[in-house]
């Protein structure tokens, strides 16, 4: 199970330690049956993918995703284990070794994949958690796999967390890990991660097991949030589900021994029992919950967009567009949390009223996943449906103003398409943190480009400069685009540079230390917080009753305006370029249409309030099949690479690309 060398590189505890440690813990259990890790990282999926190639030969590759490339570098410089699906039904492939990380497999039947991932994952929690965009749908069984799968990975953790280990939870597959562990083992430090959002409580209320989820959940030392919103929606669970009392950002339980199901908390029931703020009381333990919002490796990206072969990739990119005025770009896994269908709309619209010259393109790159799930499979159609329509409606012969890619790329390409985008358009419903909006920032060395980004994305916390945007409201998100396709190249560098300040101050180095700072500390010694810590909260555990946290200095403001939005719309902006005179103009009309800057007249702002798109409170619709892009026969996905010079090229197609 274990490799040689990991106790001669450190990851456990010296023998010293281990001498000075009782042979056996509070169960009676020998020590010596502990893992060997000092950390063990517990997440849904491996960072890799297993692949086989045609002679049935078995490797694994890695799979790119915002958490893999989150938390690669942190294990691989820490020497951990990473316990993960493989994403295949079949045994578990035990431990192994690749790329330099250790990992630990978690096997799983086609039962439990439906059950556990594509049911109670995918179509409980995930809709449930963006806030019903689709409805989510409750099924006891799948529940119960959930459970059972829980299982397996808290067995395994236990298994290979050495003794005083820190274990790293991440995300909403794995929500009663915390707790199972917890039963094991008294002596491991447990972080958990939430990457997606955590909703309000009168939607989180809708779940059957809320009650369990929260204990689960508290098994936990910290629990981690992206927003400060999320954090205050948790504690407000802990006390509505969980008739717990909240003191600032932690909560109290007692740790008790395993109740019905297996495990329970027991809630203090006097103040001896709770303690004060001095200390804790003997068999208590003290939570906290708190935001630590993710990021990105911006200075790797910052040295792939500094090679030559990317750069002169972004070039080319723009040159088999066709050259021009105008770039948007969209890059989301096709997924109904990410707003695609609501862009595409407000861009439909943006090409009928002429309102972006006749010179733009949109290239959508929607990467393939959960492609068994049934709203999946509903989105791709009502998307490439509306791909078709509007390239039906507004192309010419050579001129799609769609590029549609419903493929994965690799980084470098990723990078380059990022470098020779105008403006990109990040448009979530809803969405933990969107860390391609933190990626594009990251790759625009050149301090241009605009970023419209969704006042629903975590992301919105950050990144002032960008042009916040509520998707739903499609005249606000047309005119959001306009704006950020004809600002100055000042303004564009003025708006981006405090993007890129905030990106490399808090990059993924820091989002994974402040992390893990924060775990190591001891939880007893941390600073009381201000107020009687006694003070219950008279709503505690009503879960009719109002929301007591109103003015939470927890909650974030996720819809704080665009700081910069008002100087933007000040002035109308010079045109940033023309194409008059251009005698290879292979635009429809013939000529450049309205050069950037002088795009057409501004409609004006918003004034449907808010009206109500495609998504919003219903599945995604089931549509005819539609022509695709592409030709009969030939769907979206089908190609594996496209020639260089005739599109972005070199295409990664895989079944689920960020690790989702
Ligand atoms: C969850 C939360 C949170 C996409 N296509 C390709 C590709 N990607 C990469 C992007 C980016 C990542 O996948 C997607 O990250 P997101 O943040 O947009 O979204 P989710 O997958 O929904 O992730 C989210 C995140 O967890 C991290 O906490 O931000 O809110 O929902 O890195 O670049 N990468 C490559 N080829 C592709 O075709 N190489």
């Amino acid at each position: 199970m274990r490799e040689p060398d990991d106790a001669a590189s450190g990851q456990v505890q010296s023998p010293d330690d281990q001498a000075a440690a009782p042979d056996r813990d509070e169960a009676g259990r020998e020590r010596a049956d502990y893992g060997a890790y000092s950390l063990v990282l517990v997440a849904s999926r491996l960072p890799v993918d297993r692949t086989e190639s045609s002679a049935g030969e078995a490797s694994w590759r890695p799979s790119p995703g915002g958490l893999v490339t989150a938390l690669e570098p942190v294990m691989r410089s820490s020497g951990g284990v990473w316990i993960g699906w493989s994403g295949d039904a079949g045994p578990a492939p035990g431990p192994f070794k690749a790329g330099g990380l250790h990992l630990v497999g978690i096997g799983l039947s086609p039962e439990e994949i439906r059950d556990y991932y594509e049911g109670f994952c995918n179509a409980t929690l995930w809709p449930l958690y963006h806030d019903v965009i689709a409805p989510p749908r409750f099924h006891r069984r799948w529940w119960d796999s959930y459970v059972a799968v829980n299982r397996y990975f808290a067995e395994e953790a236990d298994r290979q967390a050495g003794p005083g280990a820190t274990v790293w939870v991440h995300d909403y597959q794995l929500q009663l890990v915390p707790q199972m562990l917890r039963e094991r083992r008294g002596d491991v430090r447990i972080g958990y991660f939430t990457h997606i959002p955590f909703p309000g409580y009168e939607i989180f209320a809708q779940l059957p097991w809320r009650r369990r989820i929260v204990e689960g959940l508290l098994g936990a030392d910290l629990l981690g949030f992206q927003r400060r919103s999320d954090a205050a929606n948790f504690l407000r669970a802990c006390r509505r589900a969980a008739g717990l009392m909240t003191r600032g950002a932690t909560v109290r339980v007692l740790a008790s021994g395993p109740g019905e199901g297996g495990y329970s908390l027991r809630v203090p029931a006097s103040r001896a029992e709770r303690g004060d703020r001095a200390g804790l009381p003997a068999g208590m333990r003290e939570i906290r919950a708190a935001a630590f919002p993710i990021s990105v490796d911006s200075a790797e990206l910052g040295e792939i967009v500094q090679r030559a072969e990317v750069r002169a990739r972004a070039k080319e990119i723009r040159q088999v567009l066709g050259q021009p005025d105008l770039v948007l770009l969209g890059v989301d896994r096709l997924d109904y949390t990410k707003g695609i269908l609501h862009r595409l709309r407000a861009y439909g619209e943006l090409l009928s009223e002429g309102r972006l010259g006749s010179r733009v393109v949109l290239v959508q790159v929607a990467s393939p996943t959960r492609e068994r799930v049934e709203a999946y499979r509903a989105l791709r159609d009502e998307v490439e449906l509306t791909v078709s329509r509007i390239n039906g409606l507004y192309g010419e012969l050579g001129y799609p103003p769609i590029h549609y890619l419903h493929q994965s790329y690799p980084r470098e390409e990723m990078a380059a398409l990022y470098l020779a985008a105008d403006v990109m358009l990040v448009t979530p419903l809803r969405d933990g943190m969107n860390l391609v909006a933190k990626e594009y920032v990251a790759c625009r060395d050149d301090e241009a480009g605009a970023l419209v980004l969704s006042e629903f994305a975590g992301a919105a916390d950050e990144l002032g400069g960008a042009f916040l945007v509520n998707p739903h409201d499609i005249e606000g998100l047309k005119d959001a685009i306009v704006r950020a396709a004809t600002i100055t190249p000042q303004e564009a560098r003025r708006r981006m540079r405090a993007m890129r300040r905030r990106v490399r101050d808090h990059d993924v180095a820091h989002w994974a230390a402040s992390f893990r700072d924060m775990l190591a500390r001891d939880t007893s010694a941390r600073d009381p917080l201000a107020g009687d810590p006694l003070a219950g909260d008279p709503l505690a555990g009503d879960p009719l009753a109002g929301d007591p946290l109103a003015g939470d200095p927890l909650a974030g403001d996720p819809l704080a305006g665009d700081p910069l939005a008002d100087e933007v719309l000040a002035g109308d902006s010079p045109a940033r370029g023309s194409l008059a005179g251009d005698p290879q103009n292979p635009w429809p009309g013939g000529g450049s249409g309205l050069s950037r800057g002088h795009l057409g007249s501004r409609s004006p702002s918003s004034q449907n309030g808010g009206e109500r798109h495609g998504l919003h409170g219903q599945a995604p619709q089931q549509v005819p099949d539609g022509p695709r892009q592409g030709q009969a026969g030939r769907g979206p996905g089908d190609r594996r690479s496209l020639p260089r010079g005739r599109g972005p090229g070199r295409a990664d197609r895989r079944r689920d690309p960020p690790g989702r």
